[in-house]
């Protein structure tokens, strides 16, 4: 779970330094500062357990063992990416590893990953389908709707609420009544957790709690996961400037990086040394050199492609 977290750490770090250079002409998401949800749930999941997400999507990729080769091509345009070139930072999709897709029209997946489930019921895998989806989601009606056939159909589904407490620039408090979304559970038949997202021990747990019930029958979960997201909104800057949310409170989520508490927890028990922290940072560092050497050079795709895969051509 740590070099997981470190991997996305270091990977959108990285998309943040390039993306100066416009060659990346995506909108794109990051997800400094979440990165303990995705590597804490991917924990449980098989590879073919299948994963659906939205716009913040680069850390659920690469936790489900999405290729970072194909990803960043993706993010290049190229038609090597993982969607072709066509898709960009928010339409990943890779069905080798079971993600069967990003999209970021709010919630849109949410009832495509019910949809998923209930095809595994009626074929009779035991699959389990993971959905990420933010705060600022869990208004739109599509998601009650699947929440309430997952929850009547006792479907195997994870619903992963990653709570940043924004949708774009307005807090949470001003958008949704005071009551926690993990309590929206009970009104669709289903289990509700939460826990401290920015702790990969926390979201281990419950992650593990969700899927070891969807995997036994025994129906969805909520795990709603309190975390922070570090950079703007959308693209690699920040944007406290703004001031749309306190230098305090951005202070208070900094002191909670879910990378450093995990590697100071692994480095106190024993677990890990500064050596071999080191060796994982060069591995990393090697890996996403040879991936933006691969999508530069990797061709755009060919103009006759346009229309391909593209309803109804
Ligand atoms: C149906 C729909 N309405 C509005 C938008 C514009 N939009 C894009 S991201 C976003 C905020 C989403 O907030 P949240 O779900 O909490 O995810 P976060 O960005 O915080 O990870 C909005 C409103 C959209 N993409 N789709
Ligand atoms: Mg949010």
């Amino acid at each position: 779970m740590y070099r997981q977290m470190l991997r996305i750490r270091l990977v959108e770090e990285r998309i943040g330094v390039l993306y100066a250079e416009q060659e990346m002409r995506c909108p794109t998401h990051l997800c400094i500062g979440q990165e303990a949800p995705p590597a804490g749930i991917s924990a449980h999941l098989r590879r073919d357990d299948l994963v659906f997400s939205g716009h913040r999507s680069h850390g659920h990729y690469l936790a489900k063992g999405g290729d970072l080769k194909g990803m960043l091509a993706e993010l290049y345009g190229r038609e090597t990416g993982c969607a072709a070139g066509k898709g960009g930072s928010q339409h990943l999709i890779d069905l080798d590893c079971g993600f069967m897709g990003s999209a970021p029209i709010l919630a849109s997946t949410i009832s495509v990953g019910v949809g998923a489930a209930w095809a595994a019921r009626m074929d009779g895998r035991d699959q389990v389908v993971v959905v990420y989806f933010g705060d600022g989601a869990t208004e739109e009606g599509t998601f009650h709707e699947a929440l309430n056939f997952a929850g009547t159909f006792k479907l195997a589904v994870v619903f992963v609420c990653e709570n940043n407490l924004y949708s774009v620039h307005s807090a949470l408090d001003i958008r949704q009544p005071n009551r926690p979304i993990h309590s929206l559970a009970a009104a669709h038949g289903m289990i509700g957790l939460h826990g401290d997202g920015n702790d990969a021990d926390v979201v281990w747990r419950l992650g593990g709690e969700a899927v070891a019930r969807a995997r036994a029958g025994e129906g969805p979960s909520i795990v709603e996961l309190a975390t922070y997201r570090w950079r703007e909104h959308c693209g690699p800057n920040g944007d406290l400037e703004l001031k749309y949310r306190s230098d305090a409170e951005f202070a208070e989520w900094q002191g909670r990086d879910p990378v450093r508490i995990y590697r100071d927890r692994l480095v106190g028990e024993g677990l890990l040394t500064a050596a071999a922290d080191a060796t994982m940072t060069a591995e990393i560092e090697t890996e996403m050199a040879d991936a933006v050497s691969f999508a530069k050079e990797s061709p755009f795709p060919a103009p006759e492609a346009l229309a391909r895969f593209v309803y109804p051509s």
